[in-house]
């Protein structure tokens, strides 16, 4: 085999190697190495070391070239401004790739448009992508990258390498993952890894001017994902959710179809901790749709006296449960946020602002002209009459015109977790973190209250099979049109989604597993004004600690048809002035209908690829919504 392997390796040798050992990578690794070098055939190869001297050498580049400039305001931040076609995931252009169409999308109904996944054949991706990659880095450097998904070593990481042309992604990568010549050990026995191939579609010389320095193809974008063997190919987009492949592609996609065939799970979820005035630690999991709010939650800063919070994580979380004492644990497979930057200020999310201020890439937000980064949001933060850069390179007062808007409202801070003040000093425990409570949410702006608790599991798999939420930014939809995104997963799912809704409601069966309490909360209702009816952000506190003393079976719950529901009195409302009435009431005809639209959309999307448990749960919810 090893004779073969070198046969096609010495084709690599009229690329020259600009950084790195190549011979002294794994064999396995070399082999695909060359694969792809041959397929991209870029002007030269460049291993990533994730150093910092690295770091400071790219970004200088990057900094010449124009993609980057320094945000001098503080210590080693930068702006980056992209071609505005490109600022958003594409889920119209997201594939997963599969021989047997139904492992990866449901069976829906005749003349129902799955929203759940798209599939393509192996056949015509190859014709696809034969459009795309060949001669793809020509004239650029191909940078290969090793990446662990979680601590580099813990039995709950997961390893890939990633090539790329952009240096853009190099640097992001690094704050994102964790990036180090370590992995290549950890390779050396032929150790399975997960392929990640990305190019921003712009061979040398480009055939199409490049706009903001910011090279990409948004004719051509295509991301495509082989669940079987481990594989990434994405095309055209620069975009971190299109081009971090670490990120959603590998620790949402391709390791939730490595999670079911494994027993655990691969979520879009926060991690955090709370400790009470008791000094009792609980940590929880959250999933929230794109842009709803979970750098918020994660990192959230409470109002009322004696909480604690800790963030582990903001977006994604790894979780199994433990053979030995049957806990769910749960591990943050990234190491850095990419947040929403519009509406984080000093207010709703401090700690964010504080991570942020060193050692992070701010990408399609405003630039102030001392030098410092700029969104919607800052208002109070920034004095009237500052002169701003918008994204789109405009120069405005501040004040002056309000219908001017300095950042894309998908513009992101890339930033260290480790830099956040209350990161939790486990945040990168090898075994995890016990995860007592699940929550689901979105932005419900009618009909849905506060908090609900499920009255069991098979109805918290129902609950989170209901998620729907308010569109957001993060991709390409627009207008305010409430979507169906079950367990906030809808464009990140990698296989079957009956089949993942199954693997949730089989946890069930292990009566060793003990099963975390599930919940349903939503932050966003509005009154008949359109204001809302909860103050959100830091007294979402309140809420957590209601779902804590429920995690240790307070009697603070009411049974209503759709779930239990606080008692009057139960969440600590100390100087708020909210409408409890309004903010907890389940309007008997919006929830009506509401289920049977979702059994209408569930039925449509998943035909009998649904659950019978979760139909059963539709029957009972209707049976106990038509009771007087
Ligand atoms: O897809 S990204 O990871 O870039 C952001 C998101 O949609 O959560
Ligand atoms: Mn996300």
């Amino acid at each position: 085999f090893s004779e073969v392997h070198y046969l096609t390796i010495e084709k690599v040798g009229n690329v020259p190697v600009t950084k790195g050992n190549f011979q002294s990578l794994p064999a396995h690794v070399q082999t695909w190495l060359a694969q792809m070098i041959q397929l991209c055939t870029p002007k030269a190869v460049y291993i990533s070391d994730g150093s910092q001297e690295e770091a400071t050498i790219v970004t200088k580049k990057l900094v010449d070239y124009g993609q980057l400039s320094p945000l001098t305001k503080y210590e080693n931040c930068h702006i980056c401004r992209t071609d505005p076609r490109d600022v958003a995931r594409v889920e119209s252009k997201t594939f997963i790739v599969t021989n047997d169409k139904h492992s990866s999308v449901p069976h829906s109904r005749e003349g129902a448009k799955c929203v759940l996944g798209l599939w393509m054949s192996p056949q015509d991706i190859s014709k696809e992508l034969d459009t795309r990659f060949p001669g793809c880095m020509t004239g650029r450097t191909l940078m290969v990258i090793p990446f662990s998904m979680g601590p580099v070593g813990s039995p709950l990481s997961k390893i890939g390498v990633q090539v790329t042309d952009s240096y853009y992604v190099l640097l992001s990568m690094r704050v994102m993952t964790r990036v180090s010549p370590d992995i290549w050990r950890h390779l050396a026995h032929g150790e399975e890894f997960v392929r990640c191939l990305h190019s921003v579609g712009v061979p040398l010389p480009a055939a199409q001017p490049i706009v903001n320095n910011w090279p990409c193809n948004p004719e051509k974008t295509m991301i495509v994902h082989f669940p079987d063997p481990r594989k990434v190919m994405s095309f055209g987009s620069g975009y971190g959710g299109n081009s971090l492949l670490g990120k959603k592609c590998f620790a949402l996609r391709i390791a939730g179809r490595i999670a079911k065939d494994e027993g655990w799970l691969a979520e879009h979820m926060l991690i955090m901790s709370i400790t009470n005035p008791k000094g009792e630690e609980k940590f929880i999991a959250a999933a929230f749709p794109s842009a709803c709010g979970k750098t918020n939650l994660a990192m959230l800063t409470p109002t009322i006296p004696g909480y604690t919070v800790r963030c582990v994580g903001d977006d994604i979380a790894w979780m199994r449960f433990d053979k030995k004492t049957g806990e769910l644990r749960a591990i943050n497979p990234e190491a850095g946020f990419f947040g929403v930057a519009p509406g984080t200020n000093m207010k709703t999310n401090p700690n964010a602002i504080l991570t942020c201020l060193k050692n992070s890439i701010f990408t399609n937000v405003g630039e102030t002209a001392d030098g410092g980064f700029y969104w919607e949001g800052l208002e109070e933060e920034t004095p009237a009459g500052t002169e701003v850069t918008s994204w789109t390179g405009e120069k405005y007062k501040l004040g002056e015109d309000k219908t001017k808007k300095s950042s894309h409202p998908n513009a992101r801070f890339c930033c260290p977790a480790r830099q956040c003040p209350i990161i939790h000093s486990r945040w990168e425990d090898p075994a995890g973190v016990p995860i007592s409570a699940i929550i689901f949410g979105g932005r419900r702006p009618e009909g849905v209250p506060l908090v609900i608790e499920a009255f069991d599991w098979k109805h918290g798999v129902f609950l989170a099979s209901q998620l729907k939420s308010e569109s957001t930014a993060a991709a390409e939809f627009t207008g305010k049109q409430i979507m169906h995104d079950p367990f906030a997963m809808r464009p990140f799912v990698g296989y079957n989604f009956g089949h993942y809704i199954q693997h949730w409601l089989d946890f069930e069966k292990d009566p060793d597993n003990k099963l975390p309490k599930i919940f349903h909360v939503n932050w966003f209702r509005l009154d008949e004004n359109n204001k809302f009816l909860w103050p959100g952000y830091g007294d979402n506190i309140r809420v957590l600690d209601w779902i804590i003393r429920r995690v240790n079976n307070e009697d603070v719950a009411d049974v209503s048809p759709v779930g239990l529901l606080p008692k009057k009195g139960s969440i600590n409302l100390d100087g708020l002035n909210v409408d409890w009435d309004k903010l907890i009431s389940i309007p008997k005809d919006y929830w009506a209908s509401d289920i049977d639209e979702t059994l209408k959309w569930l039925d449509e999307q998943l035909g009998d690829d649904l659950p019978q448990d979760i139909r059963k749960e539709i029957q009972k919810q209707k049976d106990r919504l038509s009771q007087p």
